[in-house]
């Protein structure tokens, strides 16, 4: 794998930037150093292109042979419309061309072969974009919540990386940083004050309790921000990716059976033979608002056959991962009645009496908080859905604030991805050891790196701080061609 420097070099590049397959139109895309001019040797009207201002769009011919010295007939290679940039005012930064020739496989391959041999080399993947981080035109936030929107598969996902594009994360977190400046230059001031005069440590001390040291109320307000960024991560992946809810359970108790109920729609094989579902089985749904992976297991109970086994392995893997497991009861079973609570997390648990319609649910069981329902007539499904989605929703606003933030965030700032979501956890944890520190009437030159390094988080994920492992590491996963 090549390094973050060789992404750099500013040497001209070029990429297919559509995916490939039958289209109407592709869209070839190119940059860097001298490009107009490597450019303009293989376009129909040089002179156009070589004299464009930039932010114009000139029609043409792509063609291999014309000046770059080859002897062999110009050919025609396809009919384009392209727009040049000019530095800085283009995506990159840099100067470059977005050629828009025919789609399919073999034309915009052709152009792209011209383009090389006319001295272009092939773009790394998000080198277009990592130009436009190296030169300013976009921050790490915002290049890529360009792969987020990429990647998005609802529009919810799609609101919330246009919202990072906008620099909606990268303004909060330098909100937040600008807070622990001013935190640190406090506590510079008092530590420097201490050195000349020997006093500053002792007035504030008298002046604040125990625990306080200057600039806390900043650093304070700070954390708080943090943790509420960290929050609205939470719920953001629960409206993108969905929660995972699972239907478990013995087998036969009807788990594919309100699968389908759920799903609205017959996909999971129903039969009366215990053991039917033998993998698991997965559907997306929203239930009331709230999107779902739902997931049908495969029934768990003893067995010596070695394929259930694996299924049965699946199925209690699946429960500890889901946000939400819909234990099925088959009511119609002898044993229903005193059925044994399975071992695990119970609150991440409801338990489901189903075949309410050959057999009412039990009193004592309807009292401990079992839900009646029946897949074969969708007796209590309205009640079920309503009851998952609240569950689902109170769940990813564990904090109060989040009530009224849930789904009505437009604008709200929130981190899109992993990597940003571990750097504000690793800023606010620096920030609970220097609280830490000071309650236990640590010093103040012990307090201040913990701010130091709770600020360099926050400026590794809008790319202040960022070496070239780290680019690396976020651009390679980006696609050819942004
Ligand atoms: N009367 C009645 N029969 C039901 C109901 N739900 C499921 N059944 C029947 O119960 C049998 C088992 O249903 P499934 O949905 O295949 O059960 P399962 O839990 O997926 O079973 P396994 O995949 O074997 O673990 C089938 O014959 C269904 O028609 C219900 O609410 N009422
Ligand atoms: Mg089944």
């Amino acid at each position: 794998m090549k390094t973050a420097a060789s992404y750099g070099d500013g040497a001209p590049i070029a990429a297919i930037a559509t995916a490939s397959g039958e289209s109407a139109l592709a869209i070839v895309r190119l940059s860097g150093e001298n490009s107009i001019e490597l450019l303009s040797r293989c376009f129909s009207r040089p002179q156009t292109i070589l004299n464009s201002k930039g932010g114009a769009c000139h029609y043409g011919w792509i063609i291999d042979g014309v000046l770059n010295g080859e002897t062999n007939k110009p050919e025609k290679i396809d009919e384009t419309l392209l727009t040049v940039y000019r530095a800085p005012r283009s995506y990159t930064g840099e100067d470059g061309a977005d050629v828009v020739c025919h789609g399919g496989f073999a034309a915009p391959a052709a152009v792209m072969k011209t383009l090389l041999k006319n001295g272009f080399r092939e773009a790394l993947r998000g080198e277009f974009t990592y130009r436009a981080f190296i030169n300013g035109k976009i921050d790490l936030t915002g290049a890529e919540s360009v792969m987020e929107i990429v990647g998005s598969k609802t529009d919810a996902a799609r609101r919330s990386s246009v919202r990072r594009l906008s620099g909606v994360l990268q303004n909060e977190i330098n909100a937040v940083k600008a807070l622990l400046l001013k935190a640190a230059a406090e506590i510079e001031l008092n530590l420097d004050y201490s050195e000349i005069d020997g006093v500053g440590l002792e007035l504030d001390a008298g002046e604040m309790s125990a625990s306080s040291f200057p600039g806390k109320k900043e650093a304070v307000f700070a954390l708080e921000r943090l943790k509420v960024l960290l929050e609205l991560y939470e719920t953001q992946k629960l409206e993108t990716d969905g929660a995972l809810v699972v239907l478990a359970g013995k087998p036969n108790a009807g788990k594919s059976s309100l699968f389908n109920l759920l799903l609205k729609e017959e996909r999971s094989i129903v039969t009366d033979v215990p053991g039917t579902t033998r993998d698991w089985i997965e559907g997306r749904i929203v239930i009331d608002g709230v999107p779902v992976r739902l997931v049908d297991s495969a029934g768990v109970h003893e067995t010596e056959n070695p394929v259930e086994k694996i299924g049965i392995e699946r199925s209690l893997e699946l429960m500890r991962e889901a946000d939400l497991v819909l234990y099925v009861i088959d009511g119609e079973s002898e044993e229903a009645s005193e059925y044994e609570e399975p071992a695990g997390n119970n609150e991440n648990r409801f338990f489901l009496w189903n075949k309410a319609d050959k057999k009412p649910i039990p009193k004592a069981l309807k009292e401990k908080g079992v839900l009646e329902v029946s897949a074969a007539n969708s007796f209590g499904a309205t009640d079920l859905t309503k009851k998952i989605a609240f569950f689902l929703r109170s769940k990813a606003r564990s904090g109060e604030k989040k009530t009224e933030l849930f789904f009505t965030r437009e604008g709200l700032p929130c981190p899109g991805t992993e990597r940003q979501r571990t750097l504000i956890a690793q800023s606010a944890g620096s920030l609970e050891e220097a609280f830490k520190a000071a309650s236990s009437s640590l010093p103040l030159d012990i307090i201040a790196p913990y701010i130091r390094d709770a600020m360099d988080a926050l400026g590794e994920i809008t790319g202040e701080v960022a070496t070239d492992d780290i680019l690396e590491t976020i651009f390679s996963s980006f696609c050819v061609g942004k």
